[in-house]
């Protein structure tokens, strides 16, 4: 038995909607309602941990995405699990969109975009692939696709992270020994880091200004790596030439937020990708089946990384 769990009441209607599409009847309940008491798995995003807690058989809990920082990961019980979503179709879906993010610096949309508004008729050098320098922080499942998608298509492509990374045509640059000359070349940087307690705030004023001029900023990890204060400084000192923001700190973004009306930044409202809900649902309730089965579960997230 799986039970939903999600704070924010959209979401909760949500995974209401898509077990009803794709789970068998009665394999799903609420958290308060009387099959509770046999749920071995929790589907979450910013669950109740509280209600959670009172669920005498829960062992599995389980985020419907990639990310699991929503889980209070300190809180959870020493005979318990914690797994997350991988997909196929989340890695192709975040590279379209980085592709197309990569364009619009490479090609110079931004600044065609600004002159349309001046009415200027003003022509920039054409850029190929092998002239832009990606930097990509975070090499993981959804990083290291990433980077070699956009290493196979000609670009220049340096990834950075915690550990060595074997990566096609990737250079990678570890830990903060390396990172310094990891950022020198990024023209184009890419956050794609699970938040954790050491990379909160990473992307702050020191960072930016260890980046080449001009270069800009897609930000698709989680909002709490960015000091967004100290983004907004850059692009206004013209240090940083553009950011696109998929995730911020407060999701969704307050309307008097100065991202918004900001010049010089797309935002997007967490979008960049997600997996397809089917094969949400399935995964979650192949992990149940295998729970119950005592066999391996599929994507079992590190508690001491966190990822
Ligand atoms: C995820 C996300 O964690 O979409 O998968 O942010």
């Amino acid at each position: 038995m799986i039970v939903l769990s999600s704070s924010i009441s959209d979401i909760q209607d949500i995974l209401i909607k898509v077990f009803q599409q794709y789970a068998p009847k009665n394999s799903y309940c609420l958290a308060d309602s009387p099959e509770a008491q046999y749920a071995t798995t929790a589907a979450c995003w910013f669950p109740d941990m509280e209600k959670l807690r009172t669920l005498p058989k829960l062992r599995l809990i389980h985020s419907v995405a990639a990310g699991v920082e929503h889980l209070n990961l300190s809180e959870i019980g020493s005979d318990q699990f914690v797994c997350r979503i991988l997909d196929e179709h989340h890695q192709k879906g975040m590279f379209d969109y980085l592709h197309w993010g990569v364009l619009y610096y490479q090609r110079h949309f931004d600044r065609f975009m600004q002159q349309q508004r001046q009415q200027l008729w003003k022509q920039h050098n054409q850029n190929y692939s092998h002239d832009i320098q990606i930097g990509i922080m975070g090499l993981g499942h959804m990083g290291g696709y990433v980077a070699e998608r956009f290493a196979a298509m000609g670009y220049r492509v340096s990834g950075w992270s915690k550990s060595l990374k074997q990566l096609t045509n990737v250079s990678s640059y570890v830990g903060v020994e390396q990172r310094a000359e990891f950022l020198a070349k990024s023209q184009i940087l890419i956050n794609l880091m699970p938040l954790t307690s050491e990379n909160t705030g990473i992307l702050s004023k020191s960072l930016f200004e260890q980046l080449p001029d001009q270069a800009a900023l897609i930000q698709v990890g989680r909002g709490q790596h960015l000091v967004e204060q100290d983004l907004l400084n850059a692009l206004d000192s013209g240090g940083v030439r553009g950011a696109i923001i998929d995730v911020t700190k407060q999701e969704p973004l307050s309307i008097s937020h100065p991202f918004w009306q900001h010049e010089k930044i797309i935002v997007t409202p967490h979008i960049a990708s997600h997996a397809p809900m089917s094969v949400v649902v399935a995964q979650i309730l192949e992990n149940d089946r295998r729970l119950n089965a005592n066999l391996p579960l599929c994507h079992q997230v590190d508690l001491t990384n966190g990822y």
